[in-house]
């Protein structure tokens, strides 16, 4: 094997391996991502085909034997008039390709952004690091907030409201819709249909500072009973701790200054600019999506969210290992 393929054939492989999985724009799971995927293959195919058949045309013209080369001063009318017919085909060729592919995708553009009565409705706003996650209804009272993930029902329209309380970030779950831009001050919407039940992952895409990378969403796909269980617990205030550990860690952590960012519903703790506690525990991950939830996790992080999240916007705060431990058996028991 060549020292070429040895290094392109592992290339290869990882670039497709990527292309399955949770977090993949060809791993569609939704009419707005399949039709994405499709206009992608469509390009890639079409543009591949010409690709190819110019390097053949080119090899065969380096190919020709210099004998058979005419003396280029020699004029030729007849086979001038050919070649001049062949250029001008081409051209008109390219120009219908064009045009197709820019008909196809402004198609698909209108295909995306179809307006259909949506089921539920997402606020998400973008913060330096997370998400925040608010569902409206008219209905005050079933409204919720809460951070990182999202829980849509399969089969039903969802309305993403999107802005951003700082920098421009950018939401994207390829396996269910296109990018679309978080700006402060103006509100984007986008909707997207989930097809199949499933956990698709997100992620920032465009760069927002120092955490960036570490800006993951989980979008949550489930039958509409499941949804709807999902829901209705998020929209009940904490439950109050009822072993004493736990209610140790709610004593200690109303006493700290985590109350002054972060909100559990239920109790005093009603800070605006911090992740909402209230379900803490049911998420399936922390601090949008760096770790997987646990106890032991949810300890790690308190105790040094900038060795975890370096730059992230919450400090570190001494506690005793006592109240750290309650602590974080406190918010793992927020279901
Ligand atoms: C100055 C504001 C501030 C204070 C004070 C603060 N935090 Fe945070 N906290 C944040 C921010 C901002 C995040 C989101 C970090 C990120 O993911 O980028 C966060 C994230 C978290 C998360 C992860 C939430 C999730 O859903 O991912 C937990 C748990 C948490 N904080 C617990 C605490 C505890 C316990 C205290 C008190 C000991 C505390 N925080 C104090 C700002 C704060
Ligand atoms: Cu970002």
């Amino acid at each position: 094997m060549s020292r070429f393929s040895l290094f392109l054939l592992p290339a290869i492989g990882f670039a497709l391996a990527g292309c399955r999985g949770w977090q993949s724009a060809l791993d569609a799971q939704g009419p707005q991502a399949s039709e994405l995927a499709w206009l992608f293959w469509i390009f890639t195919w079409v543009l591949g085909a010409i690709w190819l058949a110019v390097m053949i045309a080119l090899a065969a013209a380096l190919l020709r034997s210099p004998a058979s080369r005419p003396d280029p001063l020699l004029v030729n009318p007849a086979q001038d008039r050919r070649y001049a017919a062949v250029v001008a085909s081409l051209a008109v060729a390219t120009g219908v390709v064009v045009l197709v592919l820019t008909g196809l995708s402004v198609v698909s553009q209108r295909n995306l952004f179809r307006v259909e009565e949506e089921a539920v409705t997402i606020r998400v706003t973008g913060r330096q690091w997370w998400w925040e996650i608010r569902y409206e209804e008219a209905d005050a009272s079933r409204s919720f907030t809460t951070a990182n993930e999202i829980h849509l029902p399969v089969g039903k329209p969802v309305k993403i409201i999107l802005n951003s309380a700082d920098v421009i970030h950018s939401f994207w779950v390829p396996s269910l819709m296109g990018k679309q831009d978080l700006i402060k001050g103006q509100e984007n919407d986008i909707r997207l249909v989930a097809d199949r039940p499933g956990i698709y992952r997100g992620q920032c895409a465009e760069f927002c500072g120092l955490q960036h990378a570490h800006m993951g969403i989980l979008a949550v796909a489930e039958s509409q009973q499941d949804f709807e269980r999902w829901r209705d617990a998020q929209i009940r205030p904490a439950e109050p701790p009822g072993d004493p550990e736990r209610q140790k860690g709610q004593a200690a952590f109303l006493t700290q200054p985590c109350i002054m960012c972060h909100s559990v519903r239920g109790t005093p703790a009603g800070g605006k600019v911090a992740p909402d506690l209230t379900h803490v525990g049911s998420r399936k991950y922390l601090a949008a999506g760096t770790l997987p939830m646990s106890r032991g996790n949810l300890a790690a992080w308190i105790v040094d969210p900038h060795g975890i999240k370096p730059g992230v916007n919450m400090p570190t705060i001494k506690l005793q290992p006592d109240d750290l431990n309650a602590i974080a058996s406190y918010l793992e028991g927020l279901k």
